[in-house]
């Protein structure tokens, strides 16, 4: 390889990263995941090093979203190379040494014209599919099943409105108890089981303090207040394991309280409803406030 080859190189390797970029997808990444084959023929949906942009879509809500903001952000770089482009221009055209008797101009009527109608019309081409992606997310009507989610200081809490009894509390696996197949500091110890194809309305609220519900690639995220429930919804397209994380700076463990959904076809879901029912009677959240600190938080505490 010759000395001048190597200028031709770093730009196509340049070139090549740009567009890996742009693509959303710069992913010279390691799966976090231990063993992702240990999940046995299931999708897992999980963040992974040097991720850029959203993770797949799951959801037609998230594909909307992701839709959205590349339509917005290419608009938005149009914008931007204008303006520097004019703006290099204007400072290379009228600059001082070129322009020893300054222009007294001050006002062009049609230029004015132009720079108020254009920002409108940019405006317009992006509030009506903003505003048509806000009505369609607020539409949580008619939903298979209700959940509601809980949050605490420091777990989730998920019950389900359809199964009278079914509530039950979902624990981050401490970094010392961690499986084959589980993720670090993803994997929980009762995931949240939802069907696929189904209309799944959350109702989001909070035990103590503010809490996130924040399921990335299914398009939901809400704030769990204390005192106040917010909706929202999602129909997950197809069976895995979905990762969402509390992302609302909630005290000492908020890195603590992940989410993961195991999304199963509807009969599987139904079977597993039983068998919670069954099973999960020990994990409700009914202890006393002075119970002892539960064991993950005593893991999670002194690490
Ligand atoms: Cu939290």
């Amino acid at each position: 390889m010759t000395r001048k080859d190597v200028p031709a190189k770093r730009l196509a390797l340049l070139a090549l990263v740009a567009a890996l970029a742009l693509h959303g997808h710069l992913a010279f990444a390691q799966n976090v995941a231990a063993d992702p084959t240990a999940i046995a023929n299931s999708y897992v949906e999980a963040p992974h090093n040097w991720q850029l942009w959203f993770p797949a879509a799951a959801s037609p809500m998230q594909a909307k979203i992701d839709w959205l903001m590349q339509y917005v952000l290419w608009i938005m770089l149009g914008v931007v190379v204008f303006v520097a482009v004019v703006m290099g221009y204007a400072m290379w055209r009228f600059r001082a040494g070129r322009n020893p008797k300054p222009s007294t101009t001050t006002h062009n009527t049609l230029i004015e014209v132009i720079w108020i109608v254009v920002p409108c019309i940019i405006l317009a081409i992006v509030i009506i599919p903003s505003i048509n992606l806000i009505y369609y997310e607020a539409n949580d009507s008619d939903p298979y099943m209700t959940v509601t989610v809980t949050g605490h200081q420091w777990y989730w809490e998920y019950k389900y409105e359809s199964v009278p009894g079914l509530d039950y509390t979902s624990y981050m696996v401490p970094d010392n108890e961690i499986q084959p197949g589980e993720i670090r500091r993803l994997s929980v110890d009762h995931p949240l089981v939802l069907p696929v194809g189904e209309k799944i309305r959350f109702v989001i609220t909070s035990a103590d303090v503010l809490h996130g519900f924040y399921l990335p690639s299914l398009g939901v995220q809400k704030y769990a207040i204390p005192g106040t429930n917010q909706t929202s919804w999602t129909t997950i397209e197809k069976p895995g394991t979905y990762f969402g994380q509390c992302n609302q700076i909630c005290g000492l463990n908020h890195d603590a309280m992940p989410i993961e959904i195991k999304a199963v076809p509807l009969n599987d879901y139904l079977a597993w409803t039983k068998e919670a029912l069954a099973n999960y009677t020990d994990n409700t959240v009914s202890q006393p406030l002075s119970s002892p600190m539960p064991r993950n938080q005593l893991a999670d505490a002194t690490r």
